[in-house]
């Protein structure tokens, strides 16, 4: 389904980017140009089937219908051709040129979006070979609204979309329901077909609502609103909105089976979630895809207690300056926006957001309290009540928390063995396109149409539709590097693995073997807050504006901070065979600072030789990274100074991974103590909140690393048995 505001993806394949960035108004808002009739003969010559050189797993046909030519792709409808002259055509945003090789025949094609420039339009150009004949699976749905009241009297808003003229067919249909803070105008059966092509072909009633205070719902928005006790009618929350929604379609939408899956990334991911919470005895299958979880913890605001400056203040003014999506775009750098403004609260003084609710409680609350101890999710994961496929990417800028999470809670729980996980080569939402690329990498298919085609669909397929075709039996996993998928019995996988460490060598070295006694025993850098590390390369647009790159920060190759000497890095020779890294990998840090605060940020990354392929020649590949807030090391809700020039030890997870370092590359392990300003800059002496640290309190510090027998640095994961 397509992920709109926070989350807009746009699909990948020449064909599907203008299903995933159009909406209906936009199509008929958008202005015909001049166009010309060819002759049927004439059409013929441009049909066929076509491949993307960058998707070439994705396929879409050209085909005629009496005098009309149309463009249909494996993940989107039909639309028109339309001639503006021989070889030149367009369908709304897509601009079609055909290409003739040296005997006049047709070739391939050169595609273009959004050549007018219209807002919201991405321009993407595509070249595309001529391969083979038409494919058809579009089926039309039919689009209708309802406003349905809850148990308190409000009402929220749903759009329905249905296989058309399934009402009057023998035909009963399972619900497949989405809930979500970012609007419903875009639903459509263009953007069903285009991005659920299996599901939407077999035929559900699909239903998409906005929650309680957004779009055309009425009530208040409370965001990430917390689970509640159900003591009084009028205790709501996301699950009796869920239970209600549900009870009012099973009795108001004919030829319904009864059942009903509900699925979401992110925000929606975490609405999935609660439609298996308390569940409504129709609940047959959940998939909450990267679910926020923990905002606090590891998910959207906070991480182990470092505040996500640029994130909290985009996506806060986002969703709470008023009932619809609001942007922001900076003209600023943000690096240089934030420095300036020195602190959270100066930067919410500029934006005049202060009173918005969530900005309020970053202002007052920046340490785990019971606040966001209430929102957290996981302790109301005691029973696994319904079939749930947790689906999760390696580098989700988001959500990384969320998805193992819930599932590491939900397992034990899993009497039916009905609890199920994917984790792929993805960012946030990133199993939505066809994804073969995510950055500079490829992962040599298309995963995402993997996924969609082998496990998800099969999911929804098996437990609405009593179908055949579902065989994961627990976790698929794409392990990176070699680029294929795993199954396991469940994550992190014990059978065949065993654990290990990798220490920090204080000779800026890596080794399997623990420190001997003597040598060097740390190393050292200074951290100044005056000049932090950045956390991608600059200029850094605001979160979600025009050209910013923030959807894939986590693949970007870090030599651009790799030299600095306000870090350390520790590195393996070139590996002499292949070393693959499956399961949680946790940081066992000892470090001391001159200060009384101060983050540690680690990061595991795969060097790649300096022959490798262009673009991937010595690239610095972040496999897994996170950071940590030192005042937190002894409690989460109350920070506690750091001693100034003890060693400490930190220990924190930098979340799962399933990676082979390939022979030939080196490994390497960076420890940073800023990523900024998606991080919030420490002032690296103690202060009661950093929300209104004063200017006066950030200072360069000493931070060493140690290494040694005594305090010995590493970080642990398990390799496959006989590694
Ligand atoms: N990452 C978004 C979000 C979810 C929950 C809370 C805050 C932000 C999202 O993509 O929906």
């Amino acid at each position: 389904m397509k992920i709109s505001g926070c989350c807009a993806v746009v699909l990948s394949g020449w064909l599907t980017a203008s299903v995933a960035v159009l909406g209906a108004q936009e199509v008929q808002a958008a202005q015909k140009p001049h166009t010309i009739t060819l002759s049927v003969r004439a059409l013929d010559e441009y049909v066929g089937q076509y491949r993307d050189e960058m998707e070439p797993d994705v396929l879409s046909s050209v085909y005629r219908e009496g005098d009309k030519l149309y463009v249909e792709g494996e993940r989107s409808p039909r639309y028109e051709l339309r001639a503006e002259s021989v070889d030149h055509f367009f369908a709304h945003e897509l601009r079609v040129v055909f290409a003739r090789d040296a005997a006049g025949k047709v070739s391939g094609l050169t595609s273009t979006f959004g050549e007018r420039g219209e807002p919201g339009v991405e321009r993407k150009e595509g070249r595309v070979s001529l391969v083979g004949t038409r494919l058809n699976h579009f089926r039309e749905y039919t689009r209708s609204e309802a406003m349905i009241p809850m148990r308190d009297g409000v009402k929220l808003h749903v759009v329905i979309l249905r296989p058309a003229g399934s009402e009057t067919s023998g035909e009963t249909l399972p619900f497949l329901m989405q809930r979500t803070p970012y609007g419903t105008s875009w639903v459509s059966s263009a953007a069903v077909n285009g991005s659920k092509p299996e599901l939407a072909a077999s035929g559900y009633v699909f239903v998409f609502g906005d929650i309680r205070g957004r779009y055309e719902s009425e009530g208040k928005f409370v965001m990430n609103r917390a689970i509640v006790a159900h003591a009084t009618k009028n205790d709501v929350d996301e699950t009796t909105d869920t239970r209600d929604t549900i009870d009012w379609l099973l009795k108001n939408v004919p030829k319904n089976n009864g059942k009903v899956g509900v699925l979401g990334v992110s925000y929606p991911g975490f609405l999935a979630m609660s439609a298996g919470i308390d569940a409504h005895p129709a609940v047959k299958a959940i998939s909450p895809q990267a679910p926020m979880t923990n905002v606090w913890m590891g998910d959207d605001f906070f991480h182990n207690g470092a505040f996500r400056e640029t994130y909290g203040f985009d996506y806060v003014q986002q969703l709470e300056a008023q009932k619809t999506d609001a942007r922001v775009e900076s003209k600023e750098d943000t690096f240089d926006f934030f420095l300036r403004n020195v602190n959270f609260a100066g930067a919410a003084d500029a934006a005049k957001m202060e009173s918005l609710p969530t900005a309020k409680v970053f202002l007052t609350q920046p340490a785990y309290t019971k606040f966001w101890q209430d929102m957290a999710v996981e302790k109301h994961l005691t029973k696994a009540e319904v079939p749930t496929l947790e689906v999760g990417g390696w580098w989700d800028q988001e959500d990384m928390w969320g998805t193992q999470a819930e599932y590491a809670a939900l397992k034990p729980h899993d009497l039916q063995n009905e609890v199920f996980m994917v984790l792929g080569p993805w960012n946030h939402g990133g199993w939505g396109p066809t994804t073969r690329h995510l950055g500079a990498l490829d992962f040599g298919a298309a995963t995402g149409d993997q996924y969609r085609k082998a496990i998800e669909s099969p999911f929804f397929e098996k437990y609405l539709k009593g179908r055949a075709g579902f065989d994961l039996t627990g976790v698929a996993s794409f392990r990176t590097g070699v680029n294929k998928w795993e199954r396991y019995e469940a994550w992190p996988p014990k059978q065949g693995f065993k654990e290990t460490k990798l220490f920090l060598t204080t000779d800026g070295g890596l080794g399997r073997t623990a420190p001997a006694a003597g040598g060097k025993a740390a190393v050292s850098y200074s951290a100044d807050p005056a000049n932090p590390v950045p956390y991608r390369n600059r200029p850094i647009q605001s979160t979600y504006a025009d050209g910013s790159k923030w959807r894939t920060w986590l693949v970007e190759d870090q030599r651009f901070v790799s030299g600095r000497k306000d870090l350390a890095n520790f590195s393996s020779p070139v590996l002499e065979k292949d070393v693959t890294v499956t399961g949680d990998v946790v940081a066992d840090l000892f470090a001391s600072t001159t200060g009384t605060d101060g983050d540690f940020v680690v990061k595991l990354i795969d060097v790649y030789p300096d022959d490798a392929p262009a673009p991937m020649a010595g690239y610095q590949l972040m496999i897994v990274d996170e950071i940590f807030r030192g005042r937190y090391q002894k409690s989460f809700e109350t920070p506690d100074a750091i001693t100034p020039g003890k060693v400490t030890e930190y220990k924190w997870s930098l979340h799962g991974a399933d990676h082979t370092f390939l022979k030939g590359h080196r490994m390497m392990v960076e420890v940073q103590s800023s990523w900024f300003p998606l991080y919030d800059r420490n002032p690296q002496t103690f202060v009661p909140n950093i929300m209104t640290a004063p200017a006066g309190a950030y200072r360069g510090q000493t931070v060493t690393i140690y290494g040694s027998e005594k305090y010995p640095s590493h970080l642990e994961f398990s390799v496959p048995d006989g590694d």
